[in-house]
């Protein structure tokens, strides 16, 4: 063996090893309880709504099953670039081929029955978070505006207690220093209860979206559109319009308070009486919304 061979069969030794090495370091801290890998690095936490779980393994299957895909592809090529190689005093173009029918119709397959498996899961979650609530505990109507958001609130509290109040927010001021997060107006959320969300628009197309719910939906001028969920765990989070909706469009923050249900009837409580409706749309001239409603923005 002469010493470049030997030079070269360590080398490769040392590569595996260290592969290997970060494979298993890779594995094994992904399955530590609470790693960000178990949930693919998605904000929030598995069981901040009651979607998060699913959406979460949605995701993180999606990705392990196009990882699997992708190392199969890669090992593919670099076996091909490998095993056909240019090879000493070969010259010209290497063998041709073309046309192979089994072939063809096994990549033309594969990618099909993949791509059915992707859409077979992803509508089952997507029906299973969009399943209407028969009898929320909660309605919030929410309007997008330029920039910022009306808020009224439709809630039966266990004691019976209905209230109909409204809170109305104004854009944020981002100053680059700290503590802006404070000031944003705050869409309140009793834990544990179920709400619907019922989405609007004043003027131009908005959309709702709390990262950490794993939700987002657009807000379209003359149509209603929902989302549907419970909040599971108390907390601060933040949201935000998440379409281009004007020169303000990055100030049109909120925050969302997830809270016990005693502190949710004192917040509403300290609200005005009454109802923000399609009246101070600045759109006056579009449909009805309630003509309009459904359909998944
Ligand atoms: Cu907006």
């Amino acid at each position: 063996m002469s010493s470049s061979q030997k030079r070269t069969g360590s080398f490769s030794r040392t590569a595996k090893s260290l592969a290997l090495a970060g494979v298993a370091l890779l594995v094994l801290t992904a399955c530590a309880e609470d790693h960000p890998a178990r949930r693919g690095w998605l904000p929030g936490d598995r069981d901040t709504t009651s979607n998060t779980a699913e959406l979460t393994d949605l995701w993180v299957n999606s990705w392990i099953a196009a990882l699997v895909v992708g190392v199969v592809t890669w090992g593919l090529m670099l076996w091909c670039i490998v095993a056909y190689r240019r090879r000493k005093g070969e010259t010209g173009y290497p063998r041709q081929l073309a046309y192979n029918i089994p072939l063809e119709i096994m990549y033309t397959m594969i990618p099909l029955v993949m791509v059915a498996v992707f859409f077979f899961y992803t509508d089952q979650v997507q029906r299973s978070v969009d399943e209407p609530h028969d009898n929320p505990d909660l309605t919030i109507e929410v309007y997008g505006k330029q920039w910022a958001w009306d808020w009224n609130y439709t809630y039966t509290a266990d004691d019976g207690t209905e209230y109909e109040v409204h809170d109305t927010g104004v854009q944020a001021h981002l100053t680059g220093e700290e503590g802006v997060r404070d000031t944003l107006p705050t869409i309140y959320l009793p834990v544990d209860h179920e709400i619907t969300f019922e989405l609007k628009s004043r003027d131009v197309i908005h959309s709702f979206w709390v990262p950490a719910f794993l939700q987002k939906r657009d807000m379209v001028p003359g149509r209603t559109t929902y989302i549907y969920l419970t909040p599971q765990e108390t907390g601060v989070f933040d949201g935000k319009c998440a379409e281009l909706c004007g020169e303000y469009h990055s100030e049109m923050l909120f925050n969302v308070a997830v809270v016990e249900d005693d502190e949710f009837i004192e917040y509403l409580e300290g609200l005005d009486e009454g109802h923000l409706g399609d009246e101070y749309n600045r759109n006056p001239n579009l449909h009805d919304s309630a003509e309009l409603t459904g359909g998944n923005g």
